[in-house]
C-alpha cells in the first residue's frame, strides 16, 4: 500500500476564498521523513516493485490513470477548494492532464532499456539502465496534482520508490490520489506522501542520506537551499524547476486582437501563479497604444469570483502571504513610474482576490519587470526592433519560457533560436503535453521534466564489461 505519514501533530489547510480552515492535516517533521525514507528503502531494496516485470509496472500506472479519470470530479473539487483555481479549469484541464501524464509514463515503463556497445578490443560491453533508488520529491501549490504526476509518473515508471512532500498550502489532492495508487495495486512503501513544511520536512528530505535523488519545483531561492542540502549530505543529484520572468513578444506584423487575447491568458492563467507566466509583454511600438487599450478592456472583462461558479476565469490567490507580496509589487510599479492602466487593488473584502491589473510604460530596470510577481499583474513594455527585443528578453536571470507572436515564419524561427529559454511558444502559449520537455535555462532550473527527458533523471547507467573469448569452433 502507499504509506501516508504521520500521526500526531497537525496543521490547517485554508480555503483561499474565505481564509477559513478546510481541514487539519497531519504535519510531517524530520522524524516522519526518516520513517518514510525507511519504508521507501525497504520497498526499493527488498520489495517487488523494481523486480517485477516492466509490463506489470505499466499496468499499475495505467490502472491509476483510469482511477484518476473515474474520480475526476472529486479530485478537481479538492484542487479548487484547497488552491482557489476555477473548478472548470481543475476538472477540464489539470486532472485530465495528470491522468494523461501517468498514461504517458506507463507507456514508457517497458520501453526503457540499455544497449550493447561496440568497444575496442575483445570485450562484450553492455550498458544497463537501472532505477536510481529512492527519489525525494518536493512540489509547490500552484498545480499540486499536475506536479504530483510530473514527478511521480517517471519515477515509478523507472521502478523507483518515492517520498513526496506536498506544499503546506495544498496537501489534499496528493493525499487523495495516493489512496488511488494503492487501489491500483502499487506495492507497500513504494510511494510515501508526507504533508509538511519546507524548513522541517522538506529540508530533512533533502539532507537524508537514504535518498538517492531529489526533484523540486518551487522558487529559485528555495532551489538554491535544496542544492546545498544535497551537496552537504550525500551529493544526490538534483533536478530543479524554478521561477521565471518569461517574455511574450508581439511583433509589428501580429494580429493584434489575437495577440491581446493570448498575452492576457499567458499572464492571467491560474491567477498569474505559473512559473512560465508571460510576465513581460513586449509590444512593437507601431501597435503599442492599440495593444494597451485592448489589454485594458480584456482585463476589465475578466470574470473574477468564486472558483466554484460557472464561467469564472480567476479565483483567489493561494494565501495571505502571496496576496500581500502581489499588492506590494503593484505599489512598487506605481512608485517606479509605470502607468497603472487598470486594477491595482484587492477585490472584495474577504479572501485573497486581486483585481486583474495592467501596467503600461514599464521599463526593464523596474522591479515589476525583473522579479517574479506570481499574480494577475500584466506589465507591457515597448520595443522598436527585433534585435533590441531579443537582447532585452534575454537580459534576465531567468530562462524558462517565451512567446513570440508574428505573421512571419522567418521571424518566429530566428527569434526562437535566439531566446535563451527552455520553451518557446510561437503564436500560442501554455501548450503542455506530457511528451514535450519542460524546464529552464539559467536560474529557472536544472534539468528537464516530461517527455523521455524525465526518465534520465530517475535512472542510473551501469556498464558491464566482460571478455569476449574466441569461439571454440
Ligand atoms: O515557494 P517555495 P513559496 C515562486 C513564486 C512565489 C515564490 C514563493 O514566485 O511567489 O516562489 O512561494 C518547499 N527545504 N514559486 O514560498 O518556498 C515548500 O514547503 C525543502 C514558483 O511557496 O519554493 C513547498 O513544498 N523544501 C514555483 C515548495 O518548497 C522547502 C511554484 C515550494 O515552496 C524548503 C511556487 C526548504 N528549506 C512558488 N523551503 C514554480 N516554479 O512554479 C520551502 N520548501
Amino acid at each position: 500500500m502507499c504509506t501516508v505519514f504521520p500521526l500526531g501533530r497537525t496543521f490547517p489547510t485554508v480555503d483561499p476564498r474565505t481564509g477559513e480552515v478546510i481541514a487539519r492535516v497531519a504535519e510531517g517533521d524530520a522524524e516522519d521523513i526518516n520513517r518514510a525514507v525507511a519504508a521507501a528503502r525497504r520497498a526499493f531494496d527488498e520489495g517487488p516493485w523494481p523486480r517485477m516485470t516492466a509490463y506489470e509496472r505499466c499496468r499499475v500506472l495505467l490502472r491509476f490513470a483510469d482511477l484518476i479519470e473515474q474520480h475526476n470530479d472529486e479530485i478537481a473539487a479538492l484542487e479548487s477548494w484547497d488552491g482557489g483555481k476555477p473548478l472548470e479549469q481543475s476538472a477540464g484541464a489539470e486532472v485530465p492532464m495528470a491522468a494523461r501524464c501517468m498514461r504517458y509514463y506507463a507507456g514508457w515503463a517497458d520501453k526503457i532499456h540499455g544497449m550493447v556497445v561496440p568497444a575496442d578490443g575483445p570485450h562484450h560491453v553492455q550498458v544497463l539502465r537501472e532505477p536510481i533508488g529512492v527519489a525525494g520529491q518536493i512540489i509547490p501549490w500552484n498545480f499540486p496534482l499536475l506536479m504530483f504526476a510530473w514527478k511521480v509518473g517517471p519515477a515509478l515508471a523507472c521502478g523507483n520508490a518515492v517520498v513526496l512532500k506536498t506544499a503546506e498550502q495544498t496537501p489534499l489532492s496528493a493525499l487523495y490520489v495516493a489512496s488511488l495508487l494503492h487501489e491500483a495495486g502499487l506495492p507497500e512503501g513504494v510511494l510515501n506522501v508526507v504533508p509538511g513544511f519546507g524548513p522541517t520536512a522538506g529540508a530533512a528530505l533533502c539532507s537524508h542520506m537514504g535518498v538517492d535523488k531529489l526533484a523540486f519545483t518551487g522558487s529559485t531561492g528555495t532551489g538554491k537551499i535544496i542544492l546545498e542540502l544535497a551537496a552537504r549530505s550525500n551529493l544526490k543529484p538534483v533536478t530543479l524547476e524554478l521561477g521565471g520572468k518569461s517574455p511574450f513578444i508581439v511583433m509589428d506584423d501580429a494580429d493584434v486582437d489575437q495577440a491581446v487575447e493570448l498575452a492576457h491568458r499567458a499572464i492571467f492563467f491560474n491567477q498569474g501563479q505559473c512559473c512560465c507566466a508571460g510576465s513581460r509583454t513586449f509590444v512593437h511600438e507601431s501597435v503599442y497604444d492599440e495593444f494597451v487599450e485592448k489589454s485594458k478592456a480584456r482585463a476589465q472583462r475578466r470574470v473574477v469570483g468564486d472558483p466554484f461558479k460557472k464561467g469564472v476565469e480567476q479565483g483567489p490567490q493561494i494565501d495571505g502571504q502571496q496576496f500581500k507580496k502581489i499588492l506590494g509589487y503593484v505599489k512598487s510599479g506605481v512608485d517606479s513610474g509605470a502607468t497603472l492602466v487598470t486594477g491595482g487593488d484587492r477585490l472584495g473584502s474577504r479572501g485573497f482576490y486581486v483585481q486583474p491589473t495592467v501596467f503600461a510604460d514599464v521599463e526593464d530596470e523596474m522591479k515589476i519587470a525583473k522579479e517574479e510577481i506570481f499574480g494577475p499583474i500584466q506589465s507591457i513594455l515597448k520595443f522598436r526592433d527585433v534585435g533590441e527585443v531579443v537582447r532585452r528578453a534575454n537580459a534576465t536571470q531567468y530562462g524558462l519560457a517565451a512567446g513570440v507572436f508574428t505573421g512571419s515564419l522567418d521571424t518566429a524561427n530566428a527569434v526562437a533560436r535566439a531566446l535563451r529559454v527552455g520553451t518557446v511558444w510561437v503564436n500560442c502559449y501554455d501548450v503542455f503535453d506530457a511528451a514535450i520537455p519542460f524546464g529552464g535555462y539559467k536560474m529557472s532550473g536544472v534539468g528537464r521534466e516530461k517527455g523521455p527527458y524525465s526518465l534520465g533523471n530517475y535512472l542510473q547507467t551501469k556498464a558491464v564489461v566482460a571478455p569476449l573469448r574466441d569461439p571454440a569452433w
